[in-house]
């Protein structure tokens, strides 16, 4: 028996052409949901210290938030919007809000 492994035999493999990886990582939007009691001071500094939101950006999503139900507070990559929602809730309780926060696909960054 040969000490030395087999000859790879190349004649079966077939050769791709190389292609850079240029797919885009699913988006998921982060929401914020309405409620009676949390107050509009509270959500406009949510929006500000963890989305990064300017005051007036604020200001009009915590009132489209107030007047439909709910509404986007920022897109982000998987982790980063777990993130986000995790902060706000933490945020949140600490302050004896009701504040809810959630996230869902972004079904606009899908395929393309
Ligand atoms: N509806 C609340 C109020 O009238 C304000 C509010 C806005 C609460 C947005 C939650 O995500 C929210 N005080």
């Amino acid at each position: 028996m040969s000490d030395y492994p087999e000859p790879i035999n190349n004649d079966d493999l077939a050769l791709e052409t190389a292609r850079p990886k240029l797919k885009r990582p699913p988006l998921y939007r982060v929401l914020l949901l309405n409620d009676d009691y949390t107050t509009m001071e509270f959500v406009i500094d949510v929006l500000q210290s963890i989305f990064h939101h300017s005051e007036e950006k604020a200001a009009q999503i915590m009132m489209h938030v107030h007047q439909k139900g709910a509404g986007v507070c920022g897109v982000y990559t998987r982790e980063v919007a777990e993130t986000k929602v995790e902060q706000v809730v933490q945020y949140a309780q600490q302050n004896q809000h009701p504040l809810q926060c959630t996230m869902e696909p972004d079904s606009d960054s899908d395929g393309e």
